[in-house]
Protein backbone atom coordinates (compact mmCIF):
# COMPACT_ATOMS: atom_id res chain seq x y z
CA UNK A 1 0.00 0.00 0.00
CA UNK A 2 1.41 3.37 -1.41
CA UNK A 3 1.50 6.79 0.64
CA UNK A 4 -1.78 7.58 -1.33
CA UNK A 5 -4.19 5.21 -0.14
CA UNK A 6 -7.85 6.50 1.14
CA UNK A 7 -10.69 5.00 2.87
CA UNK A 8 -14.42 5.70 3.38
CA UNK A 9 -16.73 4.33 5.61
CA UNK A 10 -20.50 4.45 3.96
CA UNK A 11 -23.48 3.75 6.69
CA UNK A 12 -26.28 2.26 3.73
CA UNK A 13 -29.47 3.32 5.27
CA UNK A 14 -32.94 3.06 4.28
CA UNK A 15 -36.71 1.56 4.58
CA UNK A 16 -37.20 -2.70 4.65
CA UNK A 17 -37.10 -3.82 1.11
CA UNK A 18 -35.48 -0.96 -0.15
CA UNK A 19 -32.17 -2.85 -1.86
CA UNK A 20 -30.02 -2.10 0.37
CA UNK A 21 -28.14 -5.45 0.93
CA UNK A 22 -28.44 -6.33 -3.07
CA UNK A 23 -26.52 -2.47 -3.81
CA UNK A 24 -23.85 -3.92 -1.18
CA UNK A 25 -23.97 -6.97 -2.97
CA UNK A 26 -23.44 -5.07 -6.33
CA UNK A 27 -21.07 -2.73 -4.82
CA UNK A 28 -18.60 -5.11 -3.63
CA UNK A 29 -19.15 -7.62 -6.45
CA UNK A 30 -19.88 -10.63 -4.21
CA UNK A 31 -22.63 -11.74 -1.69
CA UNK A 32 -21.73 -9.96 1.68
CA UNK A 33 -25.63 -9.18 2.56
CA UNK A 34 -28.17 -11.88 1.86
CA UNK A 35 -31.32 -10.84 0.28
CA UNK A 36 -35.12 -11.55 0.09
CA UNK A 37 -38.58 -9.97 -0.21
CA UNK A 38 -39.11 -9.83 3.32
CA UNK A 39 -38.41 -7.22 5.77
CA UNK A 40 -35.98 -8.03 8.59
CA UNK A 41 -34.00 -9.99 6.72
CA UNK A 42 -30.52 -8.30 7.51
CA UNK A 43 -30.45 -8.17 11.37
CA UNK A 44 -27.45 -6.62 11.94
CA UNK A 45 -24.64 -4.50 10.67
CA UNK A 46 -22.97 -6.35 7.91
CA UNK A 47 -19.91 -4.56 5.93
CA UNK A 48 -18.46 -5.09 3.14
CA UNK A 49 -15.53 -3.75 1.51
CA UNK A 50 -15.10 -2.46 -2.23
CA UNK A 51 -11.59 -0.98 -3.55
CA UNK A 52 -11.31 1.58 -6.16
CA UNK A 53 -8.52 2.92 -7.31
CA UNK A 54 -7.04 4.30 -4.27
CA UNK A 55 -9.77 3.70 -1.94
CA UNK A 56 -10.87 0.99 0.37
CA UNK A 57 -14.75 2.03 0.50
CA UNK A 58 -16.07 -0.23 3.64
CA UNK A 59 -19.93 -0.51 3.28
CA UNK A 60 -21.86 -0.73 6.67
CA UNK A 61 -24.98 -2.33 5.38
CA UNK A 62 -27.72 -1.66 7.86
CA UNK A 63 -30.98 -3.41 9.26
CA UNK A 64 -33.72 -1.36 7.86
CA UNK A 65 -34.96 1.17 9.93
CA UNK A 66 -39.01 0.81 10.94
CA UNK A 67 -40.85 1.40 13.87
CA UNK A 68 -39.53 -1.29 16.37
CA UNK A 69 -42.31 -3.42 18.74
CA UNK A 70 -39.85 -6.33 20.13
CA UNK A 71 -36.18 -6.39 21.92
CA UNK A 72 -35.17 -7.72 18.84
CA UNK A 73 -36.26 -5.15 16.66
CA UNK A 74 -34.98 -2.12 18.55
CA UNK A 75 -31.67 -3.62 18.96
CA UNK A 76 -31.72 -3.61 15.06
CA UNK A 77 -33.07 -0.18 14.96
CA UNK A 78 -30.14 1.09 17.49
CA UNK A 79 -27.61 -0.77 15.24
CA UNK A 80 -28.58 1.11 11.99
CA UNK A 81 -28.55 4.37 13.71
CA UNK A 82 -24.69 3.46 15.61
CA UNK A 83 -23.83 2.46 12.11
CA UNK A 84 -24.90 5.97 10.37
CA UNK A 85 -23.03 7.87 13.49
CA UNK A 86 -19.80 6.15 12.73
CA UNK A 87 -19.69 7.02 9.06
CA UNK A 88 -17.92 9.10 7.14
CA UNK A 89 -20.66 9.20 4.47
CA UNK A 90 -24.53 8.46 4.65
CA UNK A 91 -25.75 6.59 1.49
CA UNK A 92 -29.92 6.69 1.43
CA UNK A 93 -31.58 3.82 -0.82
CA UNK A 94 -35.03 4.64 -1.60
CA UNK A 95 -37.18 2.58 -3.94
CA UNK A 96 -38.84 4.26 -6.46
CA UNK A 97 -41.51 2.98 -6.66
CA UNK A 98 -42.34 3.37 -3.41
CA UNK A 99 -41.70 6.89 -2.51
CA UNK A 100 -41.49 8.69 0.80
CA UNK A 101 -42.95 6.30 3.30
CA UNK A 102 -43.09 5.86 6.67
CA UNK A 103 -39.37 4.61 7.28
CA UNK A 104 -37.67 6.90 4.60
CA UNK A 105 -39.54 9.62 6.32
CA UNK A 106 -38.29 8.93 9.87
CA UNK A 107 -34.51 8.58 8.28
CA UNK A 108 -34.66 11.70 6.58
CA UNK A 109 -36.10 13.44 9.98
CA UNK A 110 -33.20 11.15 11.65
CA UNK A 111 -30.30 12.85 9.74
CA UNK A 112 -31.65 16.26 9.44
CA UNK A 113 -31.71 16.06 13.46
CA UNK A 114 -28.23 14.57 13.73
CA UNK A 115 -26.77 17.54 11.36
CA UNK A 116 -25.98 15.34 8.13
CA UNK A 117 -27.28 17.43 5.10
CA UNK A 118 -24.31 15.78 2.80
CA UNK A 119 -26.17 12.52 2.05
CA UNK A 120 -26.14 10.85 -0.88
CA UNK A 121 -29.36 9.07 -2.27
CA UNK A 122 -29.61 6.37 -4.42
CA UNK A 123 -33.05 6.13 -5.92
CA UNK A 124 -33.00 2.71 -6.72
CA UNK A 125 -35.21 -0.11 -8.65
CA UNK A 126 -35.18 2.63 -11.56
CA UNK A 127 -36.55 -0.74 -13.88
CA UNK A 128 -39.98 -0.75 -12.52
CA UNK A 129 -40.91 3.07 -12.90
CA UNK A 130 -41.38 5.20 -14.90
CA UNK A 131 -39.18 8.56 -15.76
CA UNK A 132 -41.50 11.22 -15.00
CA UNK A 133 -42.76 9.67 -11.58
CA UNK A 134 -38.28 9.37 -10.84
CA UNK A 135 -37.94 13.17 -11.44
CA UNK A 136 -40.45 14.02 -9.72
CA UNK A 137 -39.68 12.13 -6.65
CA UNK A 138 -35.85 13.00 -6.64
CA UNK A 139 -37.15 16.60 -6.64
CA UNK A 140 -39.48 16.08 -3.37
CA UNK A 141 -36.35 14.32 -1.94
CA UNK A 142 -33.97 16.97 -3.12
CA UNK A 143 -36.47 19.46 -1.08
CA UNK A 144 -35.24 18.09 2.15
CA UNK A 145 -32.06 19.81 2.05
CA UNK A 146 -30.56 16.53 3.45
CA UNK A 147 -28.55 14.97 0.22
CA UNK A 148 -25.54 16.44 -1.46
CA UNK A 149 -25.99 14.45 -4.64
CA UNK A 150 -28.76 11.69 -6.49
CA UNK A 151 -27.88 8.57 -7.72
CA UNK A 152 -30.34 6.62 -10.33
CA UNK A 153 -30.14 2.97 -10.01
CA UNK A 154 -31.25 -0.79 -10.24
CA UNK A 155 -28.81 -2.81 -7.27
CA UNK A 156 -30.44 -5.64 -9.18
CA UNK A 157 -29.35 -4.48 -12.98
CA UNK A 158 -25.86 -3.30 -11.71
CA UNK A 159 -27.36 0.07 -13.23
CA UNK A 160 -25.28 3.68 -12.42
CA UNK A 161 -24.09 1.57 -9.45
CA UNK A 162 -19.82 2.22 -10.88
CA UNK A 163 -20.95 6.25 -10.97
CA UNK A 164 -22.61 5.70 -7.15
CA UNK A 165 -18.77 3.91 -6.69
CA UNK A 166 -16.44 6.72 -8.36
CA UNK A 167 -18.59 9.31 -6.27
CA UNK A 168 -17.96 7.43 -3.11
CA UNK A 169 -14.52 6.70 -3.82
CA UNK A 170 -13.43 10.44 -5.10
CA UNK A 171 -14.48 11.84 -1.23
CA UNK A 172 -12.51 9.11 0.54
CA UNK A 173 -10.00 10.21 3.10
CA UNK A 174 -6.70 9.19 3.13
CA UNK A 175 -5.46 6.86 5.29
CA UNK A 176 -4.58 2.99 5.17
CA UNK A 177 -7.01 0.47 4.53
CA UNK A 178 -9.03 -0.52 7.38
CA UNK A 179 -9.26 -4.31 5.85
CA UNK A 180 -6.58 -6.73 4.11
CA UNK A 181 -7.21 -6.51 -0.18
CA UNK A 182 -8.75 -10.10 -0.28
CA UNK A 183 -10.94 -9.26 2.64
CA UNK A 184 -15.09 -8.20 1.20
CA UNK A 185 -16.71 -8.67 4.66
CA UNK A 186 -15.39 -8.41 8.07
CA UNK A 187 -18.48 -11.11 8.72
CA UNK A 188 -16.90 -14.13 10.24
CA UNK A 189 -16.85 -17.48 8.81
CA UNK A 190 -19.53 -19.25 10.80
CA UNK A 191 -21.75 -16.18 11.08
CA UNK A 192 -21.36 -16.11 7.09
CA UNK A 193 -22.83 -19.74 6.99
CA UNK A 194 -25.80 -19.09 9.16
CA UNK A 195 -26.78 -16.31 7.32
CA UNK A 196 -26.93 -18.19 3.62
CA UNK A 197 -28.99 -20.89 5.82
CA UNK A 198 -31.11 -18.03 6.90
CA UNK A 199 -31.41 -16.66 3.46
CA UNK A 200 -32.66 -19.99 2.61
CA UNK A 201 -35.36 -19.95 5.86
CA UNK A 202 -36.67 -16.74 5.00
CA UNK A 203 -37.01 -17.66 1.22
CA UNK A 204 -38.86 -21.35 1.33
CA UNK A 205 -41.03 -20.59 4.39
CA UNK A 206 -43.92 -18.52 4.46
CA UNK A 207 -45.95 -16.22 6.88
CA UNK A 208 -44.51 -15.12 10.35
CA UNK A 209 -42.35 -18.38 10.70
CA UNK A 210 -38.86 -16.72 9.71
CA UNK A 211 -38.81 -13.86 11.95
CA UNK A 212 -39.11 -16.63 15.11
CA UNK A 213 -36.36 -18.83 13.60
CA UNK A 214 -32.37 -18.02 14.46
CA UNK A 215 -29.86 -19.90 12.67
CA UNK A 216 -25.92 -20.88 14.61
CA UNK A 217 -23.25 -22.00 13.08
CA UNK A 218 -22.34 -25.07 16.03
CA UNK A 219 -19.31 -26.64 13.70
CA UNK A 220 -17.05 -25.75 11.43
CA UNK A 221 -14.47 -28.78 10.50
CA UNK A 222 -12.03 -28.03 7.50
CA UNK A 223 -11.19 -31.48 6.07
CA UNK A 224 -7.95 -33.30 5.10
CA UNK A 225 -9.96 -33.91 1.21
CA UNK A 226 -10.52 -30.28 1.01
CA UNK A 227 -13.80 -30.20 1.87
CA UNK A 228 -15.66 -28.25 4.80
CA UNK A 229 -18.02 -29.73 7.27
CA UNK A 230 -20.77 -27.08 8.83
CA UNK A 231 -23.51 -28.06 11.46
CA UNK A 232 -25.86 -25.72 12.16
CA UNK A 233 -28.66 -25.53 14.51
CA UNK A 234 -31.85 -23.48 13.21
CA UNK A 235 -33.86 -22.57 16.18
CA UNK A 236 -37.49 -22.20 16.97
CA UNK A 237 -40.00 -21.39 19.29
CA UNK A 238 -42.43 -23.97 19.44
CA UNK A 239 -43.00 -27.95 18.31
CA UNK A 240 -45.81 -26.63 15.69
CA UNK A 241 -42.53 -24.10 14.42
CA UNK A 242 -40.41 -27.37 14.38
CA UNK A 243 -42.51 -29.54 12.39
CA UNK A 244 -43.19 -26.57 9.41
CA UNK A 245 -39.39 -26.32 9.25
CA UNK A 246 -38.76 -29.73 9.17
CA UNK A 247 -41.92 -30.37 6.10
CA UNK A 248 -43.85 -33.51 5.81
CA UNK A 249 -41.18 -36.71 6.02
CA UNK A 250 -38.34 -33.93 6.40
CA UNK A 251 -39.00 -32.51 2.71
CA UNK A 252 -38.76 -28.99 3.52
CA UNK A 253 -35.33 -28.93 5.61
CA UNK A 254 -33.72 -31.24 2.90
CA UNK A 255 -34.66 -28.23 0.63
CA UNK A 256 -33.33 -25.89 2.68
CA UNK A 257 -30.22 -28.13 3.47
CA UNK A 258 -29.52 -28.74 -0.58
CA UNK A 259 -29.73 -24.75 -1.41
CA UNK A 260 -27.86 -23.61 1.27
CA UNK A 261 -25.25 -26.24 0.81
CA UNK A 262 -24.77 -25.63 -2.78
CA UNK A 263 -24.44 -21.65 -2.20
CA UNK A 264 -21.83 -22.19 0.36
CA UNK A 265 -19.99 -24.52 -1.96
CA UNK A 266 -20.41 -22.20 -4.79
CA UNK A 267 -18.74 -19.16 -2.56
CA UNK A 268 -16.03 -21.64 -0.68
CA UNK A 269 -15.20 -23.19 -3.62
CA UNK A 270 -14.94 -26.44 -2.26
CA UNK A 271 -17.19 -29.23 -1.15
CA UNK A 272 -19.35 -28.41 1.62
CA UNK A 273 -21.04 -31.40 4.03
CA UNK A 274 -24.53 -29.24 5.57
CA UNK A 275 -25.71 -30.93 9.05
CA UNK A 276 -28.91 -29.17 9.54
CA UNK A 277 -30.60 -30.12 13.12
CA UNK A 278 -34.08 -27.66 14.17
CA UNK A 279 -34.21 -27.32 18.30
CA UNK A 280 -37.15 -25.65 20.07
CA UNK A 281 -35.78 -22.52 22.01
CA UNK A 282 -39.03 -21.17 24.13
CA UNK A 283 -37.03 -18.07 25.12
CA UNK A 284 -34.78 -17.68 22.35
CA UNK A 285 -34.60 -13.63 21.67
CA UNK A 286 -34.19 -13.52 25.59
CA UNK A 287 -30.85 -15.07 25.48
CA UNK A 288 -28.06 -12.40 25.94
CA UNK A 289 -25.65 -14.86 23.56
CA UNK A 290 -27.53 -13.93 20.38
CA UNK A 291 -27.72 -10.54 20.75
CA UNK A 292 -24.03 -10.45 21.46
CA UNK A 293 -22.83 -12.63 18.85
CA UNK A 294 -24.20 -10.58 16.42
CA UNK A 295 -23.00 -7.13 17.88
CA UNK A 296 -26.24 -5.99 18.95
CA UNK A 297 -26.91 -4.31 22.35
CA UNK A 298 -28.89 -6.70 24.57
P1 LIG B 1 -33.11 -4.48 2.02
O1 LIG B 1 -34.16 -4.96 2.98
O2 LIG B 1 -33.15 -2.99 1.87
O3 LIG B 1 -31.73 -4.98 2.34
O4 LIG B 1 -33.54 -5.06 0.60
P2 LIG B 1 -32.98 -6.35 -0.18
O5 LIG B 1 -31.64 -6.07 -0.76
O6 LIG B 1 -33.12 -7.54 0.72
O7 LIG B 1 -34.02 -6.39 -1.40
C1 LIG B 1 -35.41 -6.47 -1.19
C2 LIG B 1 -36.06 -6.94 -2.49
O8 LIG B 1 -35.94 -5.94 -3.51
C3 LIG B 1 -35.43 -8.21 -3.04
O9 LIG B 1 -36.46 -9.02 -3.54
C4 LIG B 1 -34.54 -7.68 -4.16
O10 LIG B 1 -34.31 -8.62 -5.18
C5 LIG B 1 -35.35 -6.50 -4.68
N1 LIG B 1 -34.51 -5.47 -5.34
C6 LIG B 1 -33.39 -4.90 -4.88
N2 LIG B 1 -32.90 -4.01 -5.78
C7 LIG B 1 -33.71 -4.03 -6.85
C8 LIG B 1 -33.73 -3.33 -8.13
O11 LIG B 1 -32.87 -2.52 -8.46
N3 LIG B 1 -34.79 -3.61 -8.95
C9 LIG B 1 -35.75 -4.50 -8.62
N4 LIG B 1 -36.73 -4.70 -9.52
N5 LIG B 1 -35.76 -5.18 -7.46
C10 LIG B 1 -34.76 -4.95 -6.57
K1 LIG C 1 -35.15 -7.53 2.68
MG1 LIG D 1 -31.01 -6.02 3.96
Amino acid sequence: MDTESCCAFVAVMGAPNAGKSTLVNTLVGTKVSIVSPKVQTTRTRVRGVALRGPAQIVFIDTPGVFAPKRRLERSMVAAAWDGAADADQVLVVVDAARGIDDDTRAIIDGLRANGRTDCLLALNKIDTVRRDSLLALAAALDAEAVFGAVFMISALNADGTDDLLDHVARAALPGPWMFPEDEVSDLPQRLWAAEITREQVFRQLHQELPYATLVESEAWQDRPDGSVRIDQVIYVQRDSQRAIVLGKGGQRIRAISTAARQEMAALLERPVHLFLYVKVHERLWEDRRHYTEWGLDF
